[in-house]
């Protein structure tokens, strides 16, 4: 009796809830969303100041000017002039036809932007300064400071935002705004070895990338099934390694990919996963691979495993296409993957052994982990050696990299590589899980990126975005300067179960979530606040081109059909 009682009360809440839930009574009743989201901005500012005074501009005297400081120097300017005419479309974008004109309204003459930063790098660095000021006064022209032009960058998507639109005319409020982000790198991962992505899709996912204010596209360019990248050095890696000819990048296409980024203050870091990931490299160069031994229970599956790291060979192979990467690719990083590398093939192959025994690697465990250690530290030196001063060529390597360090007790990686954390664990996976795994990288004074709880290809039955907003890369014990090496994160989308139809709705507003976590104060923590602003910035970014996926029951006035 007691027993059906409690049944039926756990039957009556769990039934409010859902439809709670359903129904999303505060944020899918768009005329509030209307009146608490128009104008705002995502990620949140660290510090804004609205006032319910609005201003009208008229797109046909709208003016954007630049001081004397950012226009006289070049590079500034390079970013800076096809930024703004860039943002003078988005910024207008109610239709001709639909438009009110503004007269007798107050209007908003013009932004000016100054840098002031002195000279302007030609790329985005990890250290680059993204900070910026943004005044919308009552009367005169908004003025907006950064300084440098990556930040000004920021501060032209904010102004961007800030309007809205009421009865056919774009108004915004006047404002303050000072902003710099609380993470330095913060990103998101696009497979295109599962998966080939063309260029015009990357660059609209660039596009979405600056439109949340993130910094990096960690591009996982090849993997086990793909290997995309035409290499001028191996022409056989793409030659036999892609899906077909048509699936791969040129040097001029990687080029163009990089010069779309710069212009959004993108980094843009490629991933060379190895030694591992590496089966598709094996189709043109299978001397690279170690041949498994067919008693070795994965030549059921590959007749090849991870890199031959026994031979001088390998590391000529791999001194050779990072010369090559290096020259193309601007960034100061290169992620050298490292990631599940499994060690019975290393096992079953004589050459191995004899290798190891020759180096003192026991034949454990440990060993082999030592053995990956010895390789990845071969190349770290190798990238780090095709630094051409004032540049500097840093390696990025996936935790197990470090781990292994652990495991094996021989810290082989320079304290200059970063750690990309990515494991977790749960029913789905049994791996480490981040707050365990940051205070041991960054204790043994490494600087970190973390992954681990914001991967998007993992999809579920509603609204999953407040989970990854939850997720705090600070949320882990340690001193205030373990927390200062950890310097971001990254939303990766790994693609075996996505492509170009499916992948931009998987990836936006998803991980705009991740990009407000990584600007935004610490203290901005509320979904359910947050809701409102993020439906707003989904309809944003529909209205700018990207098939954002909607995040609930809710209509935007710029729909897709
Ligand atoms: N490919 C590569 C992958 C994954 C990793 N590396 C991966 C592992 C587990 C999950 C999703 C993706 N597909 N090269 C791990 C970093 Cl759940």
């Amino acid at each position: 009796m007691k027993l059906s009682v409690f049944c039926l009360l756990v039957a009556l809440v769990c039934q409010r809830a859902f439809a709670d839930w359903v129904r999303q009574p505060f944020w899918y009743d768009d005329a509030r969303r209307d009146k608490v989201a128009k104008g705002t901005v995502w990620p949140q500012p660290r510090s804004i100041q609205t006032t319910q005074q609005s201003l009208s501009l008229n797109p046909d005297s709208f003016s954007f000017s630049t001081s004397d400081d950012a226009s006289s120097n070049a590079n500034c300017k390079d970013v800076l002039d096809p930024a703004i005419e860039r943002y003078r479309d988005l910024l207008f974008w109610i239709p001709a036809g639909e438009r009110v004109s503004v007269s007798g309204d107050r209007v908003l003459g013009g932004l000016r932007v100054t840098i002031s930063g002195g000279t302007c790098s030609e790329y985005p660095t990890l250290d680059s300064d993204e900070s910026y000021t943004l005044e919308v006064p009552a009367s005169g022209d908004a003025t907006l400071r950064a300084q440098t032009a990556w930040g000004a960058l920021r501060g032209l998507e904010t102004f961007s935002q800030l309007v809205y639109e009421v009865d056919g005319k774009h108004k915004l409020n006047v404002t303050t705004i000072s902003d710099e982000p609380r993470f330095r790198h913060r990103g998101v991962m696009l497979d295109t070895a599962r998966h080939f992505l063309n260029v015009p899709y990357i660059k609209q996912n660039l596009d979405a990338i600056a439109y949340n204010k993130m910094n990096v596209f960690h591009w996982h360019i090849v993997d086990d099934q793909s290997f995309p990248f035409q290499s001028a050095t191996y022409p056989d890696l793409s030659g036999k390694g892609a899906y077909t000819q048509d699936n791969v990048y040129t040097r001029q296409d990687v080029l163009d990919v990089i010069e779309y980024a710069r212009m959004r203050g993108i980094r843009v870091i490629p991933e060379f996963d190895s030694p591992g990931h590496m089966q598709s490299w094996g189709q043109g160069y299978p001397e690279l691979l170690t041949s498994c031994s067919p008693t070795n229970v994965q030549a059921d599956i590959y007749h090849l495993g991870p890199a031959n790291v026994a031979r001088n060979s390998t590391y000529d192979f791999m001194q050779n296409l990072f010369t090559e990467i290096r020259d193309i690719f601007a960034d100061d990083y290169l992620h050298l993957g490292g990631d599940e590398v499994h060690f019975q093939c290393w096992m079953s192959n004589a050459e191995i052994q004899d290798f190891m025994r020759q180096q003192g690697f026991p034949n454990t465990t440990q060993g082999f982990a030592q053995l990956e250690g010895y390789y990845i530290k071969r190349l770290l030196d190798i990238v780090e050696g095709l630094s051409v001063a004032p540049k500097r060529s840093r390696g990025i390597v996936w935790q197990e990299i470090f781990d292994n360090n652990i495991l094996s007790g021989d810290f082989t990686v320079d304290l200059d590589t970063i750690i990309h954390v990515w494991q977790w664990n749960n029913s789905n996976f049994q791996g480490i899980p981040y707050w365990d795994e940051l205070p041991l990288v960054t204790g043994a004074g490494y600087q970190a990126i973390l992954s681990s709880c914001w991967y998007l290809n993992f999809i579920s039955y509603g609204r999953d975005w407040p989970e990854y907003y939850a997720c705090d890369p600070h949320n882990f014990t340690g001193t205030p300067q373990q927390k200062q090496l950890v310097i971001g994160g990254e939303a990766p989308l790994w693609a075996e179960w996505v492509d170009a139809t499916n992948h931009v709705a998987r990836m936006w507003p998803r991980a705009s979530a991740v990009a407000e976590r990584l600007w935004s104060p610490q203290s901005v923590t509320d979904s359910a606040a947050a809701s409102p602003r993020m439906e707003e910035q989904r309809c944003r970014m529909v209205r700018r081109g990207i098939r954002a996926q909607p995040q609930g029951p809710s209509y935007c006035k710029y729909e897709w059909n």
